[in-house]
């Protein structure tokens, strides 16, 4: 699977917080690397179809019991129970009042995970189109989702976060005409702004487009390398 790697390394920090942070990541990269763990980090504001996708994407996959979620939100544990539903490594951090993740917690959400057998690990951010930008977590690849109930014009608001992509989800499709969304324009918008991303649009609610995107996350992983 191709591994652009791009997030964070292309970040500058700019501040001793930030740089520690790239530390921390840059650990967490190895290590995953060191145990070919594909990770993927999850953003979007809050309500877009995160939490649905994630469970979705994994349900489509054969391998799924090699699949792992550490997901982030301020409080309850609702997401790792809708999670637990599909597989059983779940961890949820809480951040309290801290609207991003950084690779800090993930490291430590690390030692909850057993590793053996596991190839992928998604990671569902706090839900937020601002904070996460900066804070590298020592994923593989970024998966930014935009929902079609949040306007088409998200991308050149928040080129940020956008621009850190590798992929691009717009999701609930279904609702599109219900709210007049202008795809052209959300389109033209990420290809601005994420020129690189692969863009997929979808529906996790009825799963349509939902085929294309989990063969795209999942292809290339190889469940059986040791
Ligand atoms: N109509 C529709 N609703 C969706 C779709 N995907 C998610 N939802 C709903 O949107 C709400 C928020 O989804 P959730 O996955 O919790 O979003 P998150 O906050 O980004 O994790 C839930 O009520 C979902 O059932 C979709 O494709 N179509
Ligand atoms: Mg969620």
């Amino acid at each position: 699977m191709s591994d652009t790697k791009n997030t964070g390394r292309t970040l500058k920090p700019h501040s001793p917080l930030l740089a520690k942070n790239d530390l921390i990541a840059q650990q967490n990269r190895q290590f995953f690397e060191s145990k070919g763990i594909h990770v993927i980090n999850v953003l979007s504001s809050p309500g877009s179809g995160k939490t649905t996708l994630i469970g979705k994407i994994l349900s489509g996959w054969r391998d799924r019991h090699r699949a792992a979620v550490i997901t982030g939100d301020l409080a309850t544990e609702n997401d790792a129970d809708r999670l637990k539903q599909v597989v059983s490594q779940v961890v949820q951090i809480n951040t309290g009042t801290a609207c991003h993740l950084d690779a800090r917690m993930i490291a430590e959400a690390l030692e909850k995970i057993d590793f053996s057998g596991i190839r992928l690990l998604f990671i569902e951010n706090v839900g937020n189109l601002v904070c996460p930008t900066m804070f590298d977590l020592g994923e593989t690849r970024r998966m930014v989702v935009l929902s079609v109930t949040e306007g088409e014009d998200k991308p050149v608001k928040y080129p940020g976060l956008f621009g850190t992509a590798q992929i691009v989800v717009i999701n609930k499709k279904d609702l599109a005409e219900y709210v007049e969304f202008d795809r052209d324009t959300a389109l033209e918008g990420i290809r601005k702004t994420a020129p690189n991303a692969t863009i997929f649009e979808v529906s996790a609610k009825t799963g349509s487009g939902m085929n294309a995107l989990v063969t795209h996350v999942t292809g290339g992983i190889d469940p059986e390398r040791s």
